[in-house]
C-alpha cells in the first residue's frame, strides 16, 4: 500500500486550524461576551413574610470572617430550616481572611440567606468588569441609574483586583445574578416594611413616587444635605449642611411610621439602634464584634420582637 504523506500533514493542519480558532473563541471572543456581569437589579425585592413562625435575622458586616460567621449561625441563629431567613447587610467579603468560604456557604444556603450588596462588593464587580474588558469603570450596569461609578465613589483597589482573581468569574457572576442592593420585606401580620440596605437611605425612598435613590446612596453614604436630600457622600466634607442620614428618621413624617432601616457600613459609629433606623457593623474585621438583630412574631402579644446577638471578633487589633 502507497504511503499517502500528504494525509498527516492535511490532518495536522485541519488541527491546528481547529484548535486556533477554540482558543481565538475562548479567549477573545466568548470572555468578552460570558465576562459581563448581569444588569444589577436597584429596586427593592420583595419578600413577604406571613407566617408567625417564620423569622428574619439581620447580620452586619462581616469582611471575609467566616468563623464568626459560622459562630453566630451555629451557637445564636440555630437551624436554618423553612422558617429562617438570613440576611447579610452587604460588605460580607474583603478585608478579611475568608472570603471564598463566606461567598461558598452563602451560595450553597441560598434558599435561607438573603443578602444585599455593600461598596465592597461592587467594588469586586467594578474590578472584575476592568480587568477582563479594559473599557474603564463606567460599565457597572444597574437597573435605574444611567452611569455608575460617579465620580465620588472611590475606585476599586489591590485588595479587590487580587481578591476576584482567588473568586473567579463563576462566583462573581454568580453573586451578581442572585443579589440586589435593596431587599424590603413585608410583614403582613403587623403592616411593618423592614428594608435591608448596606449604607442608608432616606424617608420616603422607594416609597414617594419618582424617590429611587442613586446607587451610591444605597451602598456609600454616611450623611445627607439635611436642605436637600438629593446631596449625599460617604465623607463629611463632601456635603454641605451635612447631617448623619439616620438622624432624618429620627423625626421623620408619621405616615412612615412603619418602616425601619437596617443597614451595615458605618463601623466607625459602630451599633446604632434607634426607632426607625438598626445599623448593625461592629468592626467584627477590626476585632470588635460581629452583630445580628433577630426579628420574630410573638403571637400572644401580636407585635415581633428583637433580639440582638453578638460574637466577638477573633481577630484582635
Ligand atoms: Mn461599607
Amino acid at each position: 500500500m502507497e504511503y499517502n504523506w500528504k494525509l498527516p500533514i492535511v490532518l495536522v493542519s485541519i488541527a491546528s486550524i481547529l484548535i486556533i480558532t477554540y482558543n481565538v473563541i475562548n479567549e477573545d471572543i466568548l470572555p468578552s461576551a460570558t465576562m459581563l456581569l448581569p444588569i444589577l437589579t436597584t429596586l427593592p425585592q420583595v419578600i413577604t413574610v406571613s407566617d408567625p413562625k417564620d423569622r428574619l435575622i439581620f447580620i452586619g458586616d462581616i469582611h471575609g470572617q467566616f468563623d464568626e460567621f459560622k459562630d453566630m449561625l451555629d451557637t445564636k441563629i440555630g437551624k436554618l430550616d423553612t422558617h429562617t431567613t438570613v440576611v447579610l447587610l452587604g460588605d460580607f467579603l474583603v478585608k478579611g481572611p475568608d472570603s471564598l468560604k463566606v461567598v461558598d456557604y452563602i451560595v450553597s444556603h441560598q434558599d435561607n440567606i438573603k443578602f444585599v450588596f455593600g461598596n465592597h462588593e461592587i467594588l469586586l464587580f467594578l474590578a472584575y468588569v476592568q480587568e477582563h474588558l479594559g473599557l474603564g469603570n463606567d460599565h457597572l450596569l444597574f437597573s435605574t441609574d444611567k452611569q455608575f461609578p460617579p465620580k465620588t465613589f472611590k475606585p476599586p483597589k489591590k485588595i479587590h483586583k487580587e481578591l476576584i482573581k482567588k473568586l473567579g468569574s463563576e462566583r462573581l457572576h454568580h453573586l451578581a445574578s442572585i443579589g440586589s442592593v435593596t431587599l424590603r420585606f413585608d410583614l403582613t401580620l403587623t403592616n411593618e416594611v423592614l428594608f435591608a440596605v448596606h449604607a442608608g437611605m432616606l424617608p420616603g425612598d422607594f416609597m414617594e413616587k419618582n424617590q429611587i435613590p442613586p446607587i451610591v446612596e444605597l451602598i456609600d453614604m454616611k450623611y445627607v444635605n439635611e436642605h436637600d436630600w438629593t446631596k449625599s457622600a460617604r465623607e463629611e466634607e463632601d456635603v454641605e449642611h451635612s447631617k448623619r442620614w439616620y438622624k432624618l428618621w429620627d423625626d421623620c413624617d408619621k405616615k412612615f411610621d412603619n418602616i425601619t432601616v437596617l443597614y451595615g457600613h458605618d463601623a466607625k459609629k459602630g451599633l446604632n439602634i434607634r426607632k426607625h433606623t438598626k445599623g448593625l457593623d461592629s468592626a467584627c474585621v477590626k476585632g470588635g464584634q460581629l452583630t445580628a438583630l433577630e426579628y420574630t412574631y410573638d403571637s400572644a402579644k401580636g407585635h415581633y420582637i428583637t433580639t440582638l446577638h453578638q460574637v466577638q471578633s477573633h481577630s484582635s487589633i
